[in-house]
């Protein structure tokens, strides 16, 4: 068979285990999406628009070895720019491929559509560069092979997004045929000598050690679950408490005994943060120190004692080991610790106690605290609970996890409206999970139309919609007239999508009984997604979203700096 630009390009994709790949189409891609379709293995997947699409690549990446996206010039890239940034922000591999003008109109002075209507339109690829850890431009077919191959690799070698855009006339054109995959993933390999001296410098720090902690952070995400496994086995091995940070919540099996519970700052775990505080070795892996992580920069805790291992690098003490790589590194440290559950012990004799919820009555209104109780009930080893921007993260946090339970979120790019598009792309590689949307009322506006994508492909997603009829983790930061939105009928969406063929459910819920119904309903409900429409008093919240906006208010409104 001869192979086509667009032919090895999906066939790449193919070969890396993606068996989807989501697009808007447009004028510069048509041809494109005509070649990647002729390769069977890899389905194409549809999208409302070209933010959601990215969103949707992203959401497959957080299954998948990675996601791609394949959109049209300008018009498209730019809003799929948006989700280029989160994926960089959350350390995902998002392939973005944007079709791009006739290689005959480069340096001919002609004015393009679709173009900021000069005739250089070398900006998108300049704007690209910014945002990915690699971009390139493909307008002759003899380049391509070595080219895409060149951006997939820096894509998983990085854990970050790539882009390739792609003239419309050279999508067709022949070129030559893949390799092994093999040239593409077998490319990040740790330096032998410094696996070697990390790990003996991480067993002298354990050595010296009394209070040993281990604290998992969110980049452990990108590294994928065959990390997080490795990472519970040298937790148990070592004994020692872990516990994970809010972005980081599901990556350790929380049944496990070692497991402590979340570690944020002031609105940690019950006895988390002191456990923490009162360390002498913290072994950090995969961790994040922002703002929001650490409650305005009030939990920020790294001495010489401690160890901080990162997906591409470890620093053990004052010693710096790059080529180091989480992947090797946790296989070759595990089996050297030793055991050490002193502290385990202790702050398990503090008997910290989890609060039980006693059950609402059925008529009263509903509350966070009720609402939350039934969402416990729906998480099985299979769920996939999504987390979006909002009093949601905080309530999210309390839940506890049986064992394969995964929780996902977007806690640095933050941006609402995340939560549904990126579901659906998840949910298209994982339609067997139960997969559950938390999602507030003002987030859900940004993106509300791909719920239409999941009823098109009659995915069971559940999406619990919080009307607490505003931006309530605005108000909380920082409040005004600016955080109040104007009411929808959101159950009510439903119908609209459904049109005429369509299989989704929209349900209100406003007391405890009705919930429970409308959870029973969804539950059973699997040709198509369900939306819960919750009613909520606008004065409800987490009491962790007062104690964090207020110290993130503070944070946001320090005096500026002088000279
Ligand atoms: O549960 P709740 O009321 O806190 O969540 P809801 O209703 O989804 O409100 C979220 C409010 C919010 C805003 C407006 N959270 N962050 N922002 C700022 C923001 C604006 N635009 C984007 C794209 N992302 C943001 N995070
Ligand atoms: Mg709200």
């Amino acid at each position: 068979m001869e192979y086509t630009v667009g032919q090895y390009l999906a066939t790449r994709l193919a070969q890396l285990g993606l068996n989807h790949v989501f697009a808007v189409a447009g004028d510069y891609n048509l041809t494109l999406l005509d070649e990647m379709a002729k390769v069977e293995d890899l389905e194409q997947v549809y999208c409302c628009n070209e933010l959601n699409c990215g969103f949707a690549g992203e959401g497959y990446a957080r299954s998948r070895v990675m996601g791609a996206a394949v959109v049209t010039f300008s018009v498209g890239a730019f809003s799929a720019f948006n989700a280029v940034g989160g994926a960089f922000a959350e350390n995902l591999p998002l392939l973005l491929v944007s079709g791009a003008p006739n290689n005959n109109d480069y340096g001919s002075g002609h004015i393009l559509h679709h173009t900021m209507g000069y005739s250089d339109y070398r900006y998108q690829l300049e704007m690209a560069k910014q945002i990915t850890c690699e971009a390139v431009s493909i307008a002759h077919a003899h380049e391509a092979p070595c080219l895409i191959d060149h951006a997939i690799r820096s894509a998983l070698r990085n854990r970050k997004p790539a882009y390739i855009e792609i003239s419309c006339n050279i999508a067709n054109q022949p070129c030559t045929e893949p390799g092994p995959i093999s040239s593409i993933t077998n490319s990040l390999i740790s330096d032998d000598e410094s696996l070697k001296a990390a790990a003996q410098a991480c067993l002298e720090a354990l050595e010296n050690a009394k209070n040993p902690v281990m604290i998992i952070g969110g980049k452990i995400r990108s590294a994928g679950c065959v990390i997080s496994k490795k990472i519970t086995q040298l937790g148990k091995q070592l004994g020692c408490p872990v516990a994970t940070m809010a972005q980081a919540k599901g990556l350790f099996p929380e049944e496990e005994p070692e497991y402590v519970g979340t570690y944020w700052g002031e609105i940690s775990s019950a006895g988390v943060e002191e456990l923490v505080r009162n360390s002498d070795c913290r072994i950090y892996i995969g961790a994040v120190f922002n703002d929001y992580s650490t409650v305005g920069w009030e939990c920020q805790l790294l001495d010489d004692h401690d160890i901080w291992i990162s997906t591409h690098h470890t620093r053990i003490g004052k010693k710096e080991f790059s080529g180091v790589y989480l992947k090797d590194f946790i296989p070759v440290l595990t089996p050297l610790v030793k055991k050490n559950s002193a502290y385990l012990e202790q702050f398990r004799a503090k008997n910290h106690a989890a609060k039980t919820v006693t059950v609402a009555e059925g008529q009263a209104p509903l509350t966070t605290v009720e609402l939350c109780r039934q969402i416990q009930g729906m998480i099985t080893g299979d769920t996939t609970l999504y987390l979006e921007t909002g009093d949601s993260w905080f309530h999210g946090m309390h839940f506890k996890l049986p064992n394969g339970a995964r929780v996902e979120s977007e806690m640095q790019w933050g941006h609402i409206g995340w939560s549904v598009p990126s579901m659906f792309g998840y949910a298209v590689s994982e339609p067997d999970r139960r997969n559950i949307i938390m999602v507030g009322d003002g987030s859900f506006q940004l993106t509300a139309q791909e719920v239409c994508q999941m009823i098109r492909r009659n995915l069971p997603v559940i999406i619990i919609l919080i009307n607490n009829a505003g931006y309530t983790i605005e108000v909380k930061i920082h409040d005004g007239p600016y955080n109040r939105i104007k009411n929808w009928d959101y159950a009510g969406l439903i119908d609209v999508f459904n049109a005429e063929d369509g299989k989704g459910l929209g349900i209100k819920a406003k007391n405890g009984a009705e919930l429970e119904k409308a959870v029973q309903t969804a539950l059973a409900h699997k040709d198509g997604p369900t939306l819960i429409e919750v009613e909520i008093d606008a004065q409800d919240c987490s009491p962790d979203l007062v104690v964090w906006g207020k110290k993130v208010a503070k944070a946001n409104g320090r005096a500026p700096r002088k000279g």
